[in-house]
């Protein structure tokens, strides 16, 4: 759910990449689609530039894709970079290694054969797949090179929080939470009924709770009520011991259409609402604006309700902004950006909010809002196969400069922890979304989730009910 925007970013990204691991040319292996397996898919010469005898096009359905037979001599990690040209725009491809995990990777627009990181591949010994499939398809494959992976550098992360004023609370669970970044990762799962689901399905409860402001949003209570226990269900985990993080499904303050198609209560999506979040901000004097800011404040009431009971809080605003598709990302970088300001600078200095330790939730690097804002940087993946997201991830170090922690904020699938150390992937959490994804098998079976939870890897609420006193005692 996240998008890479431009070429600029692409070349960014893979000039730190490159810059962070040193490649000997000679360790490279090419393998040209050209001679790959082909389904549904066809060799052509037309697009100069290419690398040997032709490349592979023609991807227009679902299942059309390329397989390439990849040996390898032990079990190591590489990192993939696929060539290809994007001359139909930006679009995404699939990869998935050994019929397993897939990856989703975004293929830049370009005019001619350019290079992208595919993240990394963990090999077997002996043979293996590598299939590159359709998803969006409308692009061009020369080919992949795999190379050896660098081992990971030691992280450099910021030994405090972006507010100067934050609580005692919020610098404690900031100092266990650097304590244990790179060494183990906290089990998270979205709404408290669904971590007492996950207990009841595996016999470990989540480390980490995440709920949804949403329906605090005055624009929603207008309608409903005060029908919102997401504040105590907060506080409920925190006094058992546990981690607690906030996102908002900001239903617009104003401009709902409130069709059949489109009701009242989809209105934190872009197209259930003519709310301008561009024309908001350039009047100050406006009423949109002082809706806006009224929402701000109501928000600010729930979240005093969580410092008041002495809870640090994971706060995600705005979440997943370059995707668009809610209102607060629908007129672009600039305006979010503006406005997850406007919350940082109301949040903090109005309403003393020092409770909040803030997570971004966008990968590319012209939406982050900047380093003196931000604890931590993080994504929201839904990708089947239980993988390790390490593209995400190392996308996240390269957007934080390794100064930031990076977290899995909201997964389809819960990830396999013998996947993340062999990848070297070292999300802080991961949360899995609610209904439809923790409860469906395609998406995390209760054998996959049994070994997840109860793996030395992850840890589960037993496992961190010192987290205060750890915490403490690095402050
Ligand atoms: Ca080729």
């Amino acid at each position: 759910m996240t998008r890479l925007t431009g070429l600029l970013y692409g070349l960014a990204a893979l000039a730190s990449l490159t810059t962070a691991k040193p490649v000997c040319r000679d360790e490279s292996t090419k393998f040209e689609a050209e001679d790959a397996v082909l389904s549904g898919t066809e060799i052509l010469t037309t697009q100069s530039g290419f690398s040997g005898t032709g490349y592979v096009g023609g991807f227009d359905t679902s299942t059309d894709k390329i397989t390439f037979t990849i040996p390898s001599s032990s079990t190591k990690l590489y990192d993939l970079s696929i060539r290809y040209a994007g001359i139909y725009g930006d679009k995404k491809t699939t990869v998935i290694l050994n019929s397993g995990a897939s990856t989703e990777v975004s293929l830049p627009s370009t005019d001619f054969f350019s290079t992208v990181s595919g993240g990394q591949i963990l090999l077997n010994e002996g043979t293996n797949t590598l299939e590159i499939v359709n998803n969006w398809g409308w692009y061009l494959i020369d080919y992949i090179l795999i190379t050896p992976s660098a081992k990971r550098e030691a992280h450099n992360i910021n030994t405090s929080l972006v507010n100067p004023a934050a609580s005692t609370e919020a610098k404690t669970l900031y100092a266990y939470l650097r304590s244990i970044y790179g060494k183990k990762i906290l089990s998270g799962q979205q709404d408290l009924s669904y971590a007492n689901y996950v207990a009841t399905l595996t016999g470990k409860t989540p480390a980490l709770v995440a709920s949804d402001l949403i329906d605090y949003s005055p624009s929603r209570v207008a309608y409903q009520g005060n029908v919102s226990q997401a504040v105590e269900e907060a506080i409920t985990h925190h006094q058992r011991g546990g981690l607690v993080s906030i996102l908002w499904h900001w239903n617009a303050p104003a401009g709902l259409y409130d069709t059949s198609e489109n009701p009242w209560w989809s209105g934190f999506y872009t197209r259930a609402t003519d709310f301008d979040i561009a024309a908001t901000l350039a009047d100050p004097t406006g009423a949109n604006y002082t809706v806006l800011i009224r929402d701000i404040d109501a928000i600010a009431y729930q979240l005093k309700r969580l410092q008041n009971a002495g809870v640090p809080v994971l706060w995600r605003p705005l979440h997943e902004a370059e995707g668009g598709w809610f209102w607060w990302g629908a007129k672009g970088a600039a305006p979010a950006k503006a406005l997850y300001h406007i919350l940082y600078d109301r949040l903090t200095n109005v309403h003393g909010l020092n409770n909040l330790i803030w997570v971004w939730n966008s990968v590319a690097q012209d939406w982050y809002p900047g380093d003196e804002v931000v604890d931590i940087v993080s994504a929201d993946v839904y990708a089947q196969g239980n993988g390790p997201m390490s593209v995400q991830y190392n996308e996240l170090v390269v957007l934080g400069n390794d100064k930031k922690l990076v977290a899995a904020a909201e997964v389809g699938a819960a990830p396999k922890p013998d996947l993340l150390v062999a990848y070297e992937a070292h999300w802080l959490w991961f949360c899995v979304w609610g209904d439809s994804f923790i409860n469906n098998a395609e998406w995390n079976s209760p054998a996959v989730l049994t070994e997840i939870y109860n793996h030395d890897y992850v840890l589960t609420l037993d496992e961190i009910q010192d987290w205060k006193t750890i915490g403490a005692a690095q402050l």
